[in-house]
């Protein structure tokens, strides 16, 4: 498993947590996914085997939650 922490500067409540988590959710390879609200970074853990991150990237800007660049 690999583990990243993305930025994501849109993150502000619960509500958000919860479309990042499900977004991500919906991806193969995702093994788990924490939202860190107060530091608006999402925490994923993933098999690269399955899914990159760019993959990831790319589901959450589609759930308007583009990560910082
Ligand atoms: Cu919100």
């Amino acid at each position: 498993m690999t583990t990243t922490a993305i930025k994501v500067p849109k993150i502000r409540c619960e509500g958000c947590a919860a479309t990042i988590t499900r977004a991500l959710g919906a991806l193969p390879g995702i093994a788990a996914s924490r939202v860190e609200i107060a530091v608006k970074e999402v925490h994923v853990e993933y098999d690269p085997a399955q899914v990159d991150e760019g993959r990831i990237h790319r589901a959450l800007r589609e759930a308007g939650f583009p990560p910082a660049t």
